[in-house]
C-alpha cells in the first residue's frame, strides 16, 4: 500500500539492483534507487504520516502537474492529474512518430499507466498516458504522452514533472545548464528576470521557473560527488525551487530542516501552453542519470 492506502506500487527492478517504485496514485515515482541502493529522489519524512486530505500527493519523488501547473488557472495546485488513481495500460498504442534509434522499451524494466477524465474534468476529452522506464545503466526515463481523443474540443494545459532530488546539502549545490537564461520569479509575482551568467547557487528561498532552456541541465553535488544529469524532450522550460527555513516550517507534511536535503528541478512547459486539436498528440520526455563525478552538459 502507498501512503494514500492504495494497494498498487509497481517496482521496477534492473539486473544490477537499481530499482523504482511507482504508484498508481498520481502515477507518482516515489523511489529511484541505483545498484548501492542509495535512494536519489527526496522523500519528507512527515509524508506517509500526513493524511489529510485523503487524496493529496505525496510530498517528494516524482509528481506530474497536469492540465496546470501551479496556481495559475481554475484548478488545484498543480492540476488533479497527481491526485487521481491511474491504471495499468495494458495494450498502449505505438508512439506517433517512433524514432528507431530510441530503446525506450529495448532491455528497459517499464510499466505503462493512464489516467482518463472523470466526468467534471475540464479539459474532458484527453487521454494521458505515462511510461515509466529503468534502463541498464540505471537511468530514469519518464515519457508522457497527452492525446485530444477525436471529436473532442481543442483544448490547452501546462506540464511539469515535479522532481525532488535528494541532495547532501543545498549549500553545496549547484545547478549548470540554466545560465543567462530568461526566469519568472514565484517570489516577485512570477516578474521575468534573466540569469546573469554564473552557475545557479542556494542560500535563500528559490521558486523560479526557467524559460526555453537547452535539453540538458546538471545538478552537481559537491558533497556527495554526484551529478544529476536532466534531459528533455518537448519541456522547455525548468522549475527550480527551495522553500528554505521560514516556508519549510509552514509545511505540515514537511519537516523543518529537510529543505536541506531538497532540490526540486522540473522539466515543464509552462510559459507557452500547448494546445492540442481534437486526434493530435504531444510527448514531453524527461530522462535523469545519477553520476558519480562533475559533468558538462553539451549544449
Ligand atoms: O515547484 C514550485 C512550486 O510551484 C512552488 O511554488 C511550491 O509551492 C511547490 O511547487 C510545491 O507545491 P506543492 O503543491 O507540491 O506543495
Amino acid at each position: 500500500k502507498d501512503w494514500n492506502g492504495i494497494d498498487e506500487v509497481v517496482v521496477l527492478r534492473n539486473p544490477k539492483g537499481a530499482s523504482v517504485r511507482v504508484s498508481l496514485h498520481g502515477g507518482q515515482v516515489m523511489s529511484w534507487r541505483n545498484d548501492r541502493g542509495e535512494e536519489l529522489l527526496f522523500t519528507s519524512s512527515k509524508a506517509m504520516i500526513f493524511k489529510s486530505p485523503k487524496a493529496k500527493a505525496m510530498r517528494g519523488g516524482i509528481s506530474v502537474c497536469f492540465p496546470q501547473f501551479g496556481k495559475c488557472g481554475s484548478l488545484e495546485q498543480h492540476g488533479f492529474a497527481r491526485n487521481r488513481v491511474w491504471a495499468i495500460d495494458h495494450n498502449p498504442p505505438p508512439p506517433p512518430n517512433p524514432n528507431p534509434n530510441d530503446s525506450t522499451s529495448l532491455g528497459k524494466s517499464f510499466i505503462d499507466l493512464i489516467l482518463k477524465p472523470a466526468q467534471e474534468d475540464r479539459p474532458h476529452g484527453f487521454e494521458l498516458r505515462l511510461r515509466v522506464s529503468l534502463a541498464l545503466d540505471g537511468n530514469l526515463t519518464l515519457i508522457s504522452r497527452i492525446r485530444n481523443i477525436k471529436n473532442a474540443k481543442p483544448f490547452s494545459f501546462s506540464f511539469a514533472y515535479h522532481t525532488h532530488l535528494s541532495v547532501s546539502d543545498i549549500s553545496e549545490v549547484r545547478i549548470e545548464g540554466l545560465e543567462t537564461l530568461d526566469y519568472l520569479d514565484n517570489l516577485c509575482q512570477g516578474e521575468r528576470f534573466t540569469e546573469q551568467g554564473d552557475a545557479i547557487t542556494f542560500e535563500s528561498e528559490v521558486d523560479r521557473v526557467y524559460l526555453s532552456s537547452s535539453q540538458c541541465v546538471a545538478v552537481l553535488d559537491h558533497e556527495k560527488k554526484r551529478t544529476y544529469i536532466m534531459r528533455k524532450q518537448g519541456l522547455p522550460d525548468v522549475v527550480v525551487w527551495n522553500p528554505w527555513e521560514k516556508k519549510s516550517r509552514l509545511m505540515t507534511d514537511f519537516g523543518d530542516e529537510e529543505y536541506k536535503q531538497m532540490l526540486c528541478v522540473d522539466g515543464a512547459a509552462i510559459e507557452k501552453s500547448i494546445t492540442l486539436k481534437p486526434g493530435e498528440e504531444w510527448t514531453g520526455r524527461m530522462e535523469l542519470a545519477a553520476v558519480p563525478s562533475s559533468f558538462c552538459c553539451d549544449n
